[in-house]
């Protein structure tokens, strides 16, 4: 069995947040289909997401979505989430489904829609305040369809703005990610399409001002864990948005359609200092699950996150910098590629049993009972309201 004390330091420090909307119903533009057991309330999500926590011990945060999670007393959901042993981890901001922002939300011409979508991302600090949270999650759908329909320019200077009053509303322990997406609703231009633009905006707010990476939002082909490496380098990596794509932002099991790339992305990680102490790096799932059943989805999906953690702190990083420093290119990818195969997994059944979680979470849920409970208790469940 693999000997995991050289990196449990590490490893015990790794925390995945769950999004609440990964506990909905979701789907395609074709069919959203229903699973039997889905959460009717808040207070079901965050009950869902504390499940993924009890077997595991890695999901202690559950992001919330405004207004997919609105509630009337956000202290008591702190409270509730608390009870549970989760807390209230990311409040996603959300100017994508009303229609005073189908031409544009903070980036939008006229002042009078810009203003409301700024309150609104104002009323997600508050939450943030009530609820304990740290981080604002900004993502916008804005953009065009057409060569010429508007002014990318003036929209740019636009989102300067609008994100300047925003970042002042942000208490001293309160930060904002700025998520980028290459495309998608719109299709000829996007307002945030990448790094390097989300970089720039955020450059300019100030400390508590970062990128979010999720990984779904590149095109085909792209070297994510380049792009990690950057925006850690430069200090500006605030989170991660975990998923798998196949085709476009697919929102599917991370690790699940490319192990390999999530074990490079989580080497520059640790590279970066992500998993040191005092990083404030986030990480967490932004995913659907279509047609599996969604918790034991979160379960196999923050066990990926941590199964390519592993091996990426297994590295061995002293034969690899040897490797490197006489060119050996042929030494320094099999080092790389041993750290990739290694199978850690009885391993990390063993470091479950040694914090009294079970061995085989997977498992342990399923024999739980709970999956039976929510399904005889819970009918007419919502939906996540958002597929893709
Ligand atoms: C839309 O692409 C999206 O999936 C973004 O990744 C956001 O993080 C998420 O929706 C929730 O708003
Ligand atoms: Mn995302
Ligand atoms: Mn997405």
């Amino acid at each position: 069995m693999t000997d995991l004390s050289a990196i449990e330091e590490q490893l015990n420090r790794l925390e995945i947040e769950v999004p609440s909307w990964a506990y909905g119903n979701s789907g395609t533009r074709f069919k959203v289909f229903a699973t039997e057991g889905t959460p009717r309330t808040v207070e079901e999500k965050i009950a869902d997401a504390a499940q993924v926590n009890r077997h595991t011990g890695l999901a202690p945060a559950v992001a919330l979505h405004i207004p997919w999670d609105k509630h009337d007393d956000y202290a008591g959901l702190r409270q509730y989430a608390a009870d549970l042993g989760v807390q209230i981890g990311t409040i996603n901001s959300n100017t994508f489904q009303d229609d005073q922002y189908k031409f544009g939300s903070l980036t939008h011409h006229d002042p009078a829609v810009r203003r409301a979508a700024i309150d609104h991302h104002l009323e997600c600090i508050e939450i943030m305040t009530a609820t304990g949270s740290k981080d604002l999650k900004i993502w916008l759908a804005d953009g065009t369809n057409y060569p010429g329909q508007q002014d990318m320019r003036q929209r740019q200077d636009s989102l300067t703005e609008s994100l300047e009053e925003i970042y002042a509303a942000l208490g001293d322990e309160q930060r904002m990610v700025l998520e980028y997406k290459f495309f998608e609703p719109a299709f000829y231009h996007t307002d945030v399409p990448d790094w390097g633009t989300s970089y720039a905006q955020v450059a300019a707010l100030g400390d508590k001002a970062k990128v979010c990476l999720d990984t779904g939002h590149h095109a085909p082909g792209t070297n994510i864990e380049f792009i990690v490496m950057q925006l850690l380098r430069l200090g500006k990596l605030g989170s991660f948005d975990f998923n798998s794509r196949f085709y476009a932002d697919d929102d599917l099991i991370v690790g699940a359609a490319d192990p390999f790339q999530l074990f490079r992305i989580m080497v520059e990680v640790v590279r970066g200092g992500g998993l040191d102490e005092g990083s404030d790096l986030g990480l967490m799932l932004d995913q659907c699950h279509n047609i599996e059943e969604k918790v034991p989805g979160q379960i196999r999906s923050v066990l990926n996150v941590q199964e390519m953690t592993a091996r990426a702190l297994l590295l061995d990083q002293e034969a690899l910098s040897a490797a490197r420093q006489s060119n050996d290119v042929l030494a320094a990818h099999q080092i790389f590629m041993d750290a990739f195969y290694t199978d850690v997994r009885p391993a990390l059944a063993a470091w479950r049993e040694s914090r009294n979680l079970p061995a085989d979470p997977m498992a342990a849920y399923l024999a739980s009972g709970y999956q039976d409970t929510i399904r005889a208790e819970r009918q007419g469940g919502q939906q996540a309201s958002w597929g893709a």
